[in-house]
């Protein structure tokens, strides 16, 4: 086995190995989490979807300029998603719910792999593409629609229902938001996995992590600005070294 190979198996095994001893473990996701599930990322090569960025997408000016082709977007995810299965990343994260008696996930993933893998200690900081939410009233529901040819209206007043998502220049839900850092403040360990750490307040959850110290595990399939600032940085899939460090904690 190569050297490289030792080095990030023992380095597996001591992440393991602190994450089953530590007191709080609050896990932090973005879309890389889903990447093995099949479900292009917002700034990977494949993340684009035609010429638009999700920022010009993700916006509610965008929306209200142009709904037919936000929702003609949101619909092509909800296609890919439909069809998708959790990896093995969603599924370690899941099990690690399970032995860790003090244990949170927060994802910024719209996807609901997550709970569809099991986690049930979620908070979904950016919200769920299935659900929608009335652009007028305070209608809401769950659906499952892939629109084609007409938008949703709200049966209550008759206007535009939108994603019941955070779009850019929208705020986090404060609840959400308090919740979040709250249980930030509270972890020994945060694990980061699956994330750009370029969107905010999202990534101020991570800052928050290192700046107070606590010991901040990072897993990314490229370097991030958090990188070089965590207690550790694995390089690499997530749907690999999840299930890895999984074996150190579940015996
Ligand atoms: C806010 C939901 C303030 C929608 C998303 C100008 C105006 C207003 C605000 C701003 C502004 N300029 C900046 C801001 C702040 C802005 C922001 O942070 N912009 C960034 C881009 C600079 N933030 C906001 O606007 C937020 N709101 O600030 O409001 C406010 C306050 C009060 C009153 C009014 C306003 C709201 C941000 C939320 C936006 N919504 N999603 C939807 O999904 O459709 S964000 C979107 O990006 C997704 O949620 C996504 O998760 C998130 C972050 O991306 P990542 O998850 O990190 O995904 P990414 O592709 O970037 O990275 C994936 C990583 O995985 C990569 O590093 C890759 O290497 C790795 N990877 C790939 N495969 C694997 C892997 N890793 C492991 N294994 C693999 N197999
Ligand atoms: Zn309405």
């Amino acid at each position: 086995m190569s050297s490289f190979k030792n080095v990030e198996d023992s380095r597996t095994k001591y992440v393991g190995n602190f994450i089953r001893e530590s007191d709080f473990l609050v896990v932090l996701t973005g879309a890389g989490v889903s990447a093995e599930s099949g479900i292009p990322t917002f700034r990977g090569a494949d993340g684009l979807w035609r010429k638009y960025s999700p920022h010009q997408l993700a916006t509610y000016e965008a929306f209200m300029k142009n709904p037919n082709l936000v929702w003609e977007w949101y619909s092509w995810r909800r296609e890919k998603i439909k069809s998708a299965e959790p990896n093995p990343a969603h599924i370690s994260i899941a099990k690690l719910e399970k032995v860790k008696e003090k244990f949170w996930l927060i994802t910024q993933n719209v996807d609901g792999l997550h709970r569809k893998a099991g986690s049930q200690k979620i908070i979904e900081f950016h919200g769920n593409i299935w659900k929608e939410k009335c652009i007028s009233c305070d209608f809401k529901r769950e659906s499952y629609e892939i629109y084609k040819d007409e938008l949703p209206k709200c049966p209550n007043c008759k206007n535009l229902l939108r994603p019941d998502v955070v779009w850019f220049g929208e705020p986090i839900d404060p609840d959400i938001l308090h919740m979040s850092f709250d249980l930030v403040k509270g972890a020994d360990c945060v694990l980061v996995v699956g994330t750009s750490g370029v969107v905010y307040p999202f990534a101020g959850l991570i800052e928050f992590s290192i700046k107070s110290r606590k010991k901040v595990v990072e897993i990314n399939l490229e370097p991030t600005p958090f990188s070089d600032l965590c207690y550790i940085s694995l390089q690499g899939k997530a749907g690999e070294i999840l299930p890895q460090i999984l074996n150190y904690i579940v015996q």
